[in-house]
């Protein structure tokens, strides 16, 4: 596509110019001042001047805010702000440079996928981001690679089962209940309103994604260039555990396919507000339909992708939860609520929902009530889900490479 056209394509995505040149007001004004300089910028094709340098310091400074103190104190301005300059400094890439190659794309989806990951969506330029990323993704198809670029190989290489299974098996415990397809009323009645956790089968035979994604041909297609974040380590509440952000590419190629040393996992990701594309493969289960608040609200929809051996130890979330499972085979183990103490949960308030005993490894010494808490396993196969009541615990470990979808809602 020619130059100019990609970049109003680009521009057509904005809804409300004011909102953008405007949102790093209040913030800091000499670096505002430096933003409408290279607003400006982007607003006319005539002017030549590359500003990639001041939007640079823009970004450099709103990115040292966002990571002054806890991100959950981070002010939504800040946020909207990383938002407009990221948009920003794509055009501002796409003008300096005299075509559009391959690099110069991937160098705008991940500006654009930083601004989406640490940003926050604008009022009325809400999908801006979005949609830039989802025009740019389909050019990259379309444009010759960089010379840099290795080819993946593909072929998943077929593991033996973890040796989770075996301790599983050897686990007591009783078998979480299993429905195939049960009407709404049934699941109401007897799992739903009692908060009694149930294994649904046939009810995602529908969904586009349970042929298309265990082709990761499909994946690296769709989204391959596309910035996301992993969890490295073997599970969150370990010591060394870190999250990285890397292209979707290098994390199948080093994580999902290949044999590194360290566990990655993409995991608990909104991938489908970032990824449109891949969203429009599922659909929301309509046992979500179901409330505890009278609330109609979308559920929070979160992708779980990884190599066989991830786990999520023992914890529990807020809200209603059906995991489903698109490739691979997850066994999961879970207590109910009234078991909490037998569990011992973290004194931290950031891991007050994560139990310090190891179901697998449990230390009677250390955990001597945790022999009277009551397991119900659950083997979750391709094309089954599981319904997970709030504040009831799980621990999850994938026997096989795995992709899993998990909606959430109240
Ligand atoms: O699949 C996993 O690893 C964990 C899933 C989970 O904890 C959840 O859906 O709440």
């Amino acid at each position: 596509m020619e130059h100019n056209s990609l970049i109003n394509n680009l521009l057509s995505f904005v809804e409300d110019e004011d909102e953008l040149r405007d949102s790093v007001k209040g913030i800091n004004e000499c670096v505002n001042k430096t933003f409408q300089v290279c607003w400006n910028t982007c607003n006319n094709l005539n002017e030549k001047t590359s500003r990639v340098f001041e939007i640079e310091s823009v970004l450099d400074y709103l990115y040292d805010e966002l990571n002054t103190g806890h991100w959950s104190e981070v002010p939504l301005k800040v946020r909207k702000a990383f938002t407009a300059a990221s948009f920003a400094k794509t055009i501002i890439i796409l003008k300096t440079t005299m075509t559009c190659t391959h690099c110069i794309i991937e160098e705008c989806l991940k500006t654009l996928d930083m601004g989406i990951l640490l940003g926050a969506p604008l009022e009325n330029n809400s999908d801006v981001l979005t949609n830039c990323a989802t025009f740019l993704s389909k050019q990259l198809n379309n444009t010759p690679n960089c010379e840099s670029t290795q080819k993946i190989e593909t072929t998943m290489k077929v593991k033996s089962r973890s040796q989770y299974f075996d301790n599983f098996e050897n686990l007591k415990g009783v078998t979480v209940d299993t429905l195939s397809c049960p009407s709404l009323e049934t699941f109401n009645n007897k799992y739903f309103s009692k908060k009694v956790p149930l294994k649904l089968q046939d009810c995602v035979s529908h969904w586009p994604a349970l042929t298309k994604w265990p082709d990761v041909t499909y994946l690296l297609k769709i989204a391959g260039d596309r910035t996301v974040p992993v969890e490295i380590g073997s599970h969150y509440a370990d010591e060394n555990w870190r999250q990285k952000l890397m292209t979707l590419k290098d994390f199948i190629k080093n994580y999902f396919l290949g044999e590194s040393d360290s566990i990655g996992y993409l995991a608990q990701h909104n991938l489908f507000n970032q990824i449109p594309e891949l969203r429009e493969d599922i659909y929301v289960p309509e046992y979500c339909s179901l409330s505890d608040m009278d609330e109609d609200g979308e559920p929070d929809v979160n992708a779980w992708f990884g190599p066989a051996n991830t786990v999520s130890p023992l914890h529990h979330d807020p809200k209603n939860n059906v995991l489903v499972q698109v490739f691979g085979t997850k066994q999961l183990i879970l207590y109910a609520p009234s078991d909490s103490s037998y569990l011992y949960p973290h004194e931290s308030n950031l891991l007050s929902n994560t139990a310090q005993v190891d179901p697998f490894k449990p230390d009677a010494e250390k955990y001597p009530n945790f022999a009277k808490a009551n397991a119900y396993k659950c083997i979750l196969e391709p094309g089954e889900m599981l319904y997970i009541p709030p504040k009831w615990w799980h621990h999850v470990t994938a026997l096989d490479k795995s992709f899993s979808v998990s909606f959430w809602w109240n």
